[in-house]
């Protein structure tokens, strides 16, 4: 029987005290796994942990900044002393600014390209050697639409996104033997705290245009939930997958594959 088990395993979600990152632990501990997480700012973290509460999920919190090596190499080194080795690592966290090209500050984009690409090379850099030693893990990174396309006003994200999906091939190549798949999701449109100005509603009680231009784009002619992405992310984090390796896995709606509505 193909087995999408996680029982046993110990997963670390970066950025996962609610959105996308909270889905997903939430259902690795549906599927058995033990779940520790990081946000940077206590009061989330503890909101975090009530939150995981509910679902009855004993959930193990750390404050963390990923951008930060000290601070990683540190949140490593406790989670395999007060919980144990991390054999599935999220990549979740991630931070957007909208800004154009142009009027963006250098810094901006540096702060985008930190948290969103350089992130994922610290916290995958800390786990490896302690997943090699054990003989094997998962690390999936949330890659994005952006990873494949552009937009106006998120190129820092597109760059990083675009940089992650290649090093998730990297990691892949460079890791498998050790029985190591690296992996990414790339969420389409997805209703969360980040992409909650895209959906506001206007003062007149209408649809944000960018909403109605997303539905439109999306052959489901729908916004993704968190929801939608619980399935794959298991998929990719249990041995059911453990001869995909360097693979980017788009939960879109069909986004990628669609040129857009025909003129009728
Ligand atoms: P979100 O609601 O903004 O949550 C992002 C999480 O990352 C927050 O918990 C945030 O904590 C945390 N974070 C940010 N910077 C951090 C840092 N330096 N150290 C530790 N934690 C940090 O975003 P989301 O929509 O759930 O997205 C999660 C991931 O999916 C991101 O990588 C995003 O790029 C990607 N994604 C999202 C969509 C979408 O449509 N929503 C689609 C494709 C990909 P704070 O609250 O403290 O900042
Ligand atoms: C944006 C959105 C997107 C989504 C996601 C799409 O401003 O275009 O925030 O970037 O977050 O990355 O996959």
């Amino acid at each position: 029987m193909v087995d999408f088990s996680l029982k046993d395993k110990i997963a670390l979600v970066t950025g996962a005290s609610y959105g996308i990152g909270f889905a997903i632990a939430s259902a690795y501990a549906e599927a058995g796994a033990t779940i520790v997480f990081n946000d940077i700012k206590p009061e989330l973290v503890e909101k975090g942990l009530a939150s995981y509460a509910e679902l009855g999920i004993k959930a193990h919190g750390y404050v963390c900044d990923v951008t930060d090596e000290a601070q990683v190499q540190d949140l490593v080194a406790r989670i395999e002393k007060e919980v144990g080795v991390i054999d599935i690592l999220v990549n979740n966290a991630g931070i957007i600014k909208r800004i154009p090209m142009h009027e963006m500050k250098a810094s901006e984009f540096r702060q985008v390209i930190d948290v969103d690409l350089n992130a994922p090379f610290i916290v995958s850099k800390a786990v490896i050697p302690s997943m090699i030693k054990k003989g094997g893990g998962k690390i999936i990174n949330i890659c994005s639409m952006m990873s494949e396309l552009g937009r106006e006003t998120v190129s820092a994200y597109a760059a990083a996104k675009g940089g992650l999906k290649m090093l998730t091939r990297n990691i892949a190549s460079e890791y498998g033997e050790y029985n190591i798949q690296c992996n990414g999701i790339g969420p389409g449109y997805i209703a969360t705290p980040q992409t909650a100005p895209l959906r506001e509603r206007q003062p007149d009680g209408s649809r944000h245009p960018f909403d109605s231009f997303i539905v439109a784009k999306t052959p489901a002619a729908r916004w993704g939930t968190t929801d939608d992405l619980k399935g794959p992310a298991v998929f990719l984090a249990s041995s059911a997958s453990d001869f995909v390796n360097g693979h980017i896995l788009y939960v879109d709606g069909g986004i990628l594959a669609y040129i857009g509505k025909q003129p009728q």
